[in-house]
């Protein structure tokens, strides 16, 4: 092994003498000076509901007429269904029956697109307003003005999902084709990263809706749902 031997003259006044250092080895790798390449997450699970749960990953309220249940999948071909989905059961009156919603703080700049794995038992079980949160303000909350209800400071994107096929489906939607539903709050701009202290995705809700009559039973479950 080779020993470099260094001098190093300490200059306290009252050394007079060198102090000699010995180490094993001087580094010969090159130091990097090009900044470590982070790669974008591909995908983000919103919740594939295996847990069995609606208060661990994730944790999810709900509103008005919608009851959620997790429920185990029947034996299905299908190669990509789980074990286990949420069932959205209700009924709506004038359209509106309720709905469900998480709290995420998630950076998704990175993704394009929302899948959900949904199966429906008939034709027009139900339709979905998905509405995703994007957090403008910088702190992690979604303000309600309590003047309006709505939100304060932070863009809504929604996107209307009708689901008007039976059986499973997995469905792809662009973020791109989501729209800012306030255009006086908010940037309008989607833009759910974690610069400047934003929370980034900050919620998401699903809002459940008739498909076709005023007044129905809803009734469907999603296996999935995730951002890639
Ligand atoms: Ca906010
Ligand atoms: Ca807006
Ligand atoms: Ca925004
Ligand atoms: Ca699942």
């Amino acid at each position: 092994m080779i020993i470099f031997l260094l001098l190093i003259m300490v200059s306290f006044p009252f050394y007079s003498q060198p102090v000699t250092v010995e180490i094993d080895a001087l580094p010969l790798q090159k130091v990097p000076t090009n900044p470590p390449v982070v790669t974008a997450p591909k995908a983000l699970l919103i919740d594939g509901f295996e847990d069995g749960d609606f208060t661990k990953f994730r944790e999810w309220w709900t509103f008005d007429k919608v009851v959620p249940t997790i429920v185990q999948n029947q034996p299905s071909k299908t190669h990509y269904i789980e074990s286990y989905s949420m069932q959205i059961a209700g009924s709506s009156n004038n359209w509106y029956a309720g709905g469900v919603g998480t709290y995420l703080n998630e950076d998704a700049q990175h993704f394009t697109v929302l899948k959900l794995v949904i199966f429906a038992p008939k034709q027009n079980a139900g339709a979905i307003r998905i509405e995703l949160y994007d957090d403008d303000n910088n702190n992690a909350t979604v303000d309600i003005d309590p003047d309006t209800g709505l939100p304060a400071y932070d863009d809504v994107f929604i996107y209307d999902l009708n689901i008007m096929w039976e059986g499973w489906k997995v469905v792809t939607i662009p973020l791109s084709d989501f729209v800012d539903f306030n255009a006086t709050v908010g940037d309008n701009v989607w833009n759910p990263s974690k610069d400047y202290g934003s929370s980034g995705l900050v919620q998401m809700q699903l809002v459940v809706l008739s498909s076709k009559f005023k007044s129905e039973t809803i009734d469907f479950l999603i296996d999935t749902i995730k951002l890639n």
